[in-house]
Protein backbone atom coordinates (compact mmCIF):
# COMPACT_ATOMS: atom_id res chain seq x y z
CA UNK A 1 0.00 0.00 0.00
CA UNK A 2 1.37 3.45 -0.96
CA UNK A 3 0.10 7.24 -0.12
CA UNK A 4 -0.21 8.79 -3.98
CA UNK A 5 0.23 12.77 -4.19
CA UNK A 6 -2.98 14.50 -4.84
CA UNK A 7 -3.30 16.93 -7.59
CA UNK A 8 -4.34 20.10 -7.17
CA UNK A 9 -5.30 22.91 -8.82
CA UNK A 10 -4.24 24.70 -11.70
CA UNK A 11 -2.85 21.08 -12.65
CA UNK A 12 -3.60 20.68 -16.36
CA UNK A 13 -3.74 16.84 -15.65
CA UNK A 14 -6.86 17.61 -13.62
CA UNK A 15 -8.47 18.66 -16.98
CA UNK A 16 -7.86 15.66 -19.01
CA UNK A 17 -10.33 13.20 -20.10
CA UNK A 18 -10.07 9.80 -18.34
CA UNK A 19 -10.28 6.69 -20.72
CA UNK A 20 -12.54 3.40 -19.87
CA UNK A 21 -10.86 0.99 -17.97
CA UNK A 22 -10.77 -2.24 -19.99
CA UNK A 23 -8.19 -4.88 -18.07
CA UNK A 24 -9.20 -5.92 -14.45
CA UNK A 25 -5.62 -6.60 -13.52
CA UNK A 26 -3.28 -6.61 -10.43
CA UNK A 27 -2.48 -3.13 -11.34
CA UNK A 28 -5.76 -2.36 -10.95
CA UNK A 29 -6.20 -3.52 -7.48
CA UNK A 30 -3.28 -2.18 -6.31
CA UNK A 31 -4.47 1.23 -7.45
CA UNK A 32 -7.29 0.53 -5.69
CA UNK A 33 -6.11 0.30 -2.29
CA UNK A 34 -3.63 2.99 -2.94
CA UNK A 35 -6.63 5.25 -3.86
CA UNK A 36 -8.47 4.03 -0.62
CA UNK A 37 -5.42 4.80 1.42
CA UNK A 38 -4.94 8.56 0.54
CA UNK A 39 -8.62 9.20 0.28
CA UNK A 40 -8.58 8.16 3.95
CA UNK A 41 -5.32 9.78 4.80
CA UNK A 42 -6.54 13.08 2.99
CA UNK A 43 -9.66 13.13 4.80
CA UNK A 44 -12.21 12.83 2.09
CA UNK A 45 -15.07 11.00 0.95
CA UNK A 46 -14.23 9.83 -2.50
CA UNK A 47 -11.51 10.23 -4.73
CA UNK A 48 -11.07 10.17 -8.43
CA UNK A 49 -8.43 8.39 -10.21
CA UNK A 50 -7.26 11.46 -12.13
CA UNK A 51 -6.56 13.17 -8.63
CA UNK A 52 -3.64 10.95 -8.52
CA UNK A 53 -2.34 11.28 -11.92
CA UNK A 54 -4.21 8.21 -13.47
CA UNK A 55 -6.49 9.39 -16.48
CA UNK A 56 -8.43 6.08 -15.39
CA UNK A 57 -12.42 5.93 -15.24
CA UNK A 58 -12.33 4.62 -12.02
CA UNK A 59 -13.20 5.99 -8.59
CA UNK A 60 -13.49 5.43 -4.98
CA UNK A 61 -16.12 6.60 -2.58
CA UNK A 62 -16.56 5.80 1.17
CA UNK A 63 -19.13 8.21 2.70
CA UNK A 64 -18.31 6.79 6.30
CA UNK A 65 -21.49 7.56 7.73
CA UNK A 66 -22.47 6.97 11.46
CA UNK A 67 -24.13 4.09 12.39
CA UNK A 68 -27.09 4.07 14.98
CA UNK A 69 -25.37 4.10 17.94
CA UNK A 70 -22.85 6.48 16.51
CA UNK A 71 -19.37 4.81 15.60
CA UNK A 72 -18.68 5.78 11.54
CA UNK A 73 -18.65 2.67 9.80
CA UNK A 74 -16.16 2.06 6.68
CA UNK A 75 -17.85 1.29 3.48
CA UNK A 76 -15.42 1.46 0.55
CA UNK A 77 -17.20 1.82 -2.66
CA UNK A 78 -15.67 1.39 -5.67
CA UNK A 79 -17.35 2.26 -9.38
CA UNK A 80 -15.92 1.10 -12.51
CA UNK A 81 -16.66 2.97 -15.86
CA UNK A 82 -19.79 4.72 -14.07
CA UNK A 83 -22.73 6.08 -16.27
CA UNK A 84 -24.91 8.12 -14.42
CA UNK A 85 -28.30 9.45 -15.36
CA UNK A 86 -30.56 11.59 -14.03
CA UNK A 87 -33.68 10.70 -12.62
CA UNK A 88 -36.81 13.04 -12.34
CA UNK A 89 -36.25 17.27 -12.27
CA UNK A 90 -35.50 17.19 -8.28
CA UNK A 91 -32.02 19.26 -7.85
CA UNK A 92 -30.74 19.55 -4.62
CA UNK A 93 -28.05 21.99 -3.02
CA UNK A 94 -24.51 20.99 -1.11
CA UNK A 95 -21.72 22.75 0.04
CA UNK A 96 -18.75 21.02 -1.56
CA UNK A 97 -15.43 20.66 -1.04
CA UNK A 98 -12.91 18.91 -3.06
CA UNK A 99 -9.39 17.77 -2.50
CA UNK A 100 -7.93 18.97 -5.66
CA UNK A 101 -9.48 22.51 -4.60
CA UNK A 102 -8.37 22.37 -0.79
CA UNK A 103 -9.62 24.19 1.58
CA UNK A 104 -12.41 26.05 -0.13
CA UNK A 105 -16.18 24.66 -0.26
CA UNK A 106 -18.89 26.60 -2.24
CA UNK A 107 -23.07 24.95 -2.99
CA UNK A 108 -23.52 23.23 -6.08
CA UNK A 109 -26.65 22.14 -8.00
CA UNK A 110 -27.12 18.73 -8.92
CA UNK A 111 -29.92 16.12 -9.54
CA UNK A 112 -31.31 14.39 -6.08
CA UNK A 113 -31.52 10.89 -7.79
CA UNK A 114 -29.53 9.43 -10.35
CA UNK A 115 -29.76 5.62 -12.27
CA UNK A 116 -25.94 4.42 -11.78
CA UNK A 117 -24.50 1.59 -13.89
CA UNK A 118 -20.92 0.95 -13.12
CA UNK A 119 -18.47 -2.18 -12.77
CA UNK A 120 -16.93 -3.18 -9.56
CA UNK A 121 -13.09 -3.84 -9.24
CA UNK A 122 -13.56 -7.11 -10.72
CA UNK A 123 -15.47 -6.65 -13.65
CA UNK A 124 -18.88 -7.29 -12.99
CA UNK A 125 -21.77 -4.92 -13.64
CA UNK A 126 -24.04 -3.12 -11.40
CA UNK A 127 -27.31 -0.97 -11.96
CA UNK A 128 -28.95 1.01 -9.15
CA UNK A 129 -30.78 4.30 -8.23
CA UNK A 130 -28.66 6.26 -6.27
CA UNK A 131 -29.90 9.42 -4.02
CA UNK A 132 -28.97 11.47 -0.93
CA UNK A 133 -25.09 12.23 -0.47
CA UNK A 134 -24.00 9.24 -2.35
CA UNK A 135 -25.62 10.94 -5.40
CA UNK A 136 -24.00 14.14 -4.94
CA UNK A 137 -20.49 12.83 -4.36
CA UNK A 138 -20.50 10.40 -7.08
CA UNK A 139 -21.48 13.28 -9.77
CA UNK A 140 -18.93 15.05 -8.57
CA UNK A 141 -16.50 12.32 -8.62
CA UNK A 142 -18.12 11.42 -12.18
CA UNK A 143 -17.02 15.34 -13.03
CA UNK A 144 -13.57 14.55 -12.56
CA UNK A 145 -13.06 11.88 -15.38
CA UNK A 146 -14.61 14.56 -17.51
CA UNK A 147 -12.02 17.16 -16.30
CA UNK A 148 -14.44 19.30 -14.63
CA UNK A 149 -14.60 20.60 -11.28
CA UNK A 150 -16.77 21.74 -8.67
CA UNK A 151 -15.80 25.09 -9.34
CA UNK A 152 -17.15 25.13 -13.19
CA UNK A 153 -20.52 25.21 -11.45
CA UNK A 154 -20.52 28.00 -10.30
CA UNK A 155 -20.75 31.81 -11.58
CA UNK A 156 -17.32 33.50 -12.82
CA UNK A 157 -17.71 35.79 -10.27
CA UNK A 158 -17.52 33.16 -7.20
CA UNK A 159 -14.99 31.16 -9.09
CA UNK A 160 -12.76 34.31 -9.24
CA UNK A 161 -13.25 34.84 -5.08
CA UNK A 162 -12.67 31.04 -4.57
CA UNK A 163 -9.56 30.79 -6.58
CA UNK A 164 -8.28 34.11 -4.97
CA UNK A 165 -8.58 32.87 -1.61
CA UNK A 166 -7.10 29.80 -2.95
CA UNK A 167 -4.23 31.01 -4.04
CA UNK A 168 -3.73 33.62 -1.01
CA UNK A 169 -3.99 30.42 1.03
CA UNK A 170 -1.40 28.85 -0.72
CA UNK A 171 0.77 31.43 -0.51
CA UNK A 172 0.33 32.20 3.48
CA UNK A 173 1.42 28.50 3.80
CA UNK A 174 4.21 28.56 1.89
CA UNK A 175 5.73 31.53 3.62
CA UNK A 176 5.24 30.23 6.96
CA UNK A 177 7.63 27.13 6.16
O1 LIG B 1 -13.98 14.80 0.42
C1 LIG B 1 -14.80 15.28 -0.36
N1 LIG B 1 -15.95 15.82 0.12
C2 LIG B 1 -17.02 16.18 -0.68
C3 LIG B 1 -18.01 16.96 -0.13
C4 LIG B 1 -19.10 17.32 -0.88
C5 LIG B 1 -19.21 16.92 -2.18
C6 LIG B 1 -18.21 16.16 -2.75
C7 LIG B 1 -17.13 15.78 -2.01
S1 LIG B 1 -15.90 14.81 -2.73
C8 LIG B 1 -14.50 15.33 -1.80
C9 LIG B 1 -13.28 14.52 -2.18
C10 LIG B 1 -12.94 14.80 -3.62
O2 LIG B 1 -12.36 15.79 -3.98
N2 LIG B 1 -13.33 13.95 -4.50
O3 LIG B 1 -13.12 14.17 -5.81
NI1 LIG C 1 -13.05 16.31 -6.06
Amino acid sequence: MALLPILEVPDPRLREKSTVVEVFDDNLQHLIDDMFETMYKAPGIGLAAIQVGVAKRLLVIDLQQPEEGGEAKRNPMVFINPELTPEGEEKRLYNEGCLSVPDQYAEVRRPSVINAKWQDRDGNFHEERIEGLLATCLQHEMDHLEGILFIDHLSRLKRGMLMKKLLKERKLREDSY
